[in-house]
């Protein structure tokens, strides 16, 4: 050997003098895939082979060293070798295996290093055990291998937060070796001289005693049962730890088992594995071929909560900002709210003082809507009133110059409608913002009948470069999110005056896996939000629905939640509980309507709503508002504080089952046929037993 040898399509072999180079090359990110997994062993078994080599050394090609298994092949007849199994024969050749990871080394990336018997990591090196986000535990020796390297502590700490550390605070902790800068192939060369020369020691990890950690172990445990209660692979995490003080071998086999149950039998991986996917499988638009323009100066109208937030997250991803609002006092209180929103981020150590002053820099105030002429995108985020937005746009038609884009921040009114005011609807687009915009990580980008395909893209770009999700959404009133959550909601209200109490139906809600239930959720963004809502819906609203006006009436007395003390609960310095004089309106309007309070239990409130839930979402997907059911999905991950471990709500549909949903639908009816019905997509999948996934994949 001494030119480079294919040993398959992703694994290579080079001889250096008494080198042997082994590298992996898997776009995009080097998974571990079965090829990888079996080139390697094939590597190291020709390499121990050659008597020429006294010393072989892996690093990988392309933007990072191996970023883990391989996803898609989970939940797939396992393929031969196993991981595991490769990584032992690494740690078990006879001749010193080396690695020098670069990028990023997670998951089966990381455990393979831990199975050589050195490990350098070059310059720039992130590495992490992030299985607990796919809801899995390390499950090819990490948390054996963890503790010998690193102690129990950092093992825990590492695979139970499953966050990325700087290659350098790895070294610190034992994990890496040490770190050199250069291209990994260098480094990894260099590193395979030092063994040679006896400066780089080598040992098998497997080999090396661990320390027992109670203390951590302890901590591990109250956490988990505080935070992470939900996911069935965060208690295996810290077992298959403790573990790692007996037999390697036991301990790998425990690991192993727990790794393949969940994969098997755990909702909560699947639901996990499924918001991996959906996060990166919303950027698959039609219009992802197109050319984004070049956005530098962005125009925002309105210094209220949204309109400062959007202008925040533009400033933090490094754009030029011109604020407008209509007065002094209120451009005042816009950049004064802009200014205590990088403050925050700098108290949070997420920023600098000296980042602060660069965005306050790009930031421009103004009472003067013409100085928009030199902008590249305007959102406008004015309140929700057709007639103040298409004054806006009209103004914004003739001050804009050309090519300019045109985009509102509205949360239901129709894109088209606005647009319609305009000479270039092409260049008309709805970028939704949640709530706090700085932070929500969601845009939802509504695409209108006439938007161009490159002003689509360039909402989608301008989304990355703010480090948010965007979602792909048609014109309707309130889109995907606030269209499903208008019809839900509505549920959360039929229980309340049916007979469950706001707090029992939060509470078998948060229960379910939700941060807040929706009746918390409320009182935190404001009652008389949904009230001007619903006073908007008002004139258009059948009188075949059903109407609880008891948000309504909690509105008329003042009773806002949060921002006024009161609403569904009363907040003051005693904490938060439920608001008697709520809990008398409610039986009031309950004897009004002639309604005898019934019992329910949490399972049928989470039944019900979950339900209603699935079946507009249903719709949503079957009328070609979201592109595919997970669109819906990562809405509601990203958007609404659904639980990540269900995986979405039609993610969830699918566990319960169409023809489950469809069944509850048709017994729910009976009690109320206008509000469920049973949407023909569902009706079909439950005919057929096709799943949501099923769609997804037909794209
Ligand atoms: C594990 O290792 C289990 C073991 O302990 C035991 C096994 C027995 N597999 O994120 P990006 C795709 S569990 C397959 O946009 P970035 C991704 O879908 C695994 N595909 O890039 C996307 O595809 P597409 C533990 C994967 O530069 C493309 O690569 N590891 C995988 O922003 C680009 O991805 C993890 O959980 C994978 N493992 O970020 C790491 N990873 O273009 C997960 C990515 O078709 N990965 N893809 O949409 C990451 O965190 C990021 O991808 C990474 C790069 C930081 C590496």
């Amino acid at each position: 050997m001494s030119d480079a040898t294919s040993i398959n399509d992703v694994i290579s072999l080079e001889r250096v003098g008494e080198i042997a180079l082994v590298r992996i090359d898997n776009p995009p990110v080097n998974a571990s895939a079965q090829p990888v997994r079996q080139g390697l062993i094939d590597a190291v078994t020709a390499a121990n082979a050659d008597d020429a080599v006294k010393v072989i050394a892996i690093y990988a090609a392309g933007r990072t060293f191996v970023a883990g298994a391989d996803i898609r092949e989970f939940g797939k007849t396992p393929l031969e070798p196993s991981l595991p199994d490769t990584i032992n024969t690494i740690e078990a050749s006879e001749k010193p295996v080396i690695s020098a990871p670069h990028g990023t080394a997670l998951g089966g990336g990381l455990e393979i290093c831990m199975g050589t018997h050195a490990r350098v990591g070059v310059k720039g090196l992130r590495v992490g055990l992030p299985e607990i986000n796919l809801g899995l535990l390390p499950g090819a020796g990490g948390t054996q291998r963890g503790p010998r390297l690193m102690g129990m502590k950092h093992t825990l700490d590492m695979s139970l937060g499953g966050t990325m550390v700087p290659g350098e605070t790895a070294a610190e902790w034992g994990l890496i070796d040490k770190i050199e800068d250069g291209e990994p192939r260098d480094v990894a060369l260099k590193a395979a001289q030092d063994v040679l020369d006896g400066t780089l020691e080598t040992r098998r990890t497997s080999e090396l005693p661990v320390e027992v950690d109670k203390a951590a172990l302890e901590d591990a445990r109250a956490m988990v049962a505080k935070k992470m209660s939900n996911l069935a692979s965060a208690p295996m995490v810290i077992d298959a730890v403790e573990r790692s003080t007996g037999d390697v071998k036991e301990g790998m086999k425990f690991e192993r088992e727990c790794f393949m149950d969940l994969l098997k039998n755990a909702p909560s991986t699947r639901g996990m594995i499924h918001a991996f996917f959906a996060e990166r499988a919303v950027s698959k638009i039609p219009e992802a071929k197109a050319t984004p323009r070049e956005i530098k100066k962005i125009g925002v109208i309105g210094g209220g909560t949204m309109g400062s937030g959007i202008a925040t997250s533009a400033l933090n991803a490094g754009f030029e900002v011109r604020l407008i609002e209509v007065a002094d006092e209120a451009l005042e209180r816009g950049t004064g709210t802009i200014t205590k929103n990088l403050e925050g981020a700098v108290k949070r150590g997420k920023s600098t003082e000296a980042k602060m002053k660069d965005a306050l820099d790009r930031l421009s105030p103004s009472t003067d809507m013409d100085s928009l002429s030199d902008v590249d995108l305007v959102i406008e985020a004015v309140f929700e009133d057709m007639s103040v937005k298409k004054d806006i746009f009209t103004n914004l038609d003739r001050i804009c110059k050309k090519g300019a884009i045109l985009a509102s921040n509205t949360s239901y009114l129709d894109i088209d409608e606005i647009a319609s005011v305009t000479s270039r609807r092409e260049d008309v687009i709805g970028l939704h913002f949640f709530s706090p915009a700085h932070i929500m990580k969601l845009l939802e980008v509504v695409v209108a009948d006439k938007t161009a395909p490159e002003v689509v893209a360039t909402g989608f770009n301008l989304a990355k470069k703010m480090k948010k999700i965007a979602v792909r959404a048609g014109v309707c009133d309130g889109f995907i999110g606030n269209r499903i959550l208008a019809y839900y909601g509505k549920t959360a209200g039929y229980l309340m005056e049916d007979g469950a109490s706001p707090e029992q139906i939060d509470t078998a809600l948060e229960n379910f896996g939700f941060a807040m239930g929706p009746f918390k959720v409320g009182d935190l963004a404001g009652l008389d939000i949904g009230w001007a809502n619903r006073k908007r819906m008002n004139a258009t609203r059948p009188n075949e629905e059903r109407y609880v006006r008891i948000h309504d009436k909690i509105c008329e007395e003042g009773w806002y939640g949060r921002k006024t003390g009161k609403g569904f609960y009363i907040y003051d310095d005693e904490g938060i509980r439920p608001n008697p004089e709520a809990l008398e309106i409610i039986d009031k309007e309950r004897a009004a309507k002639g309604i005898t309070p019934r019992d329910f239990t949490d399972q049928e409130i989470v039944d019900r709503y979950m339900t209603a839930m699935i079946s507009e979402a249903a719709r949503v997907v079957e009328e070609g508002i979201a592109l595919r059911p997970i669109d819906v999905d990562a809405v509601f991950l990203f958007g609404y504080g659904f639980p990540r471990f269900r995986g979405g709500p039609l993610k969830y549909a699918d566990e319960v089952g169409a023809k489950e949903v469809v069944r509850r639908i048709e017994e729910y009816a009976k009690d109320d046929s206008y509000y469920w019905k049973v949407p023909d997509i569902l009706r079909r999948m439950a005919g057929k037993g096709e799943t949501f996934e099923d769609l997804n994949k037909e794209g």
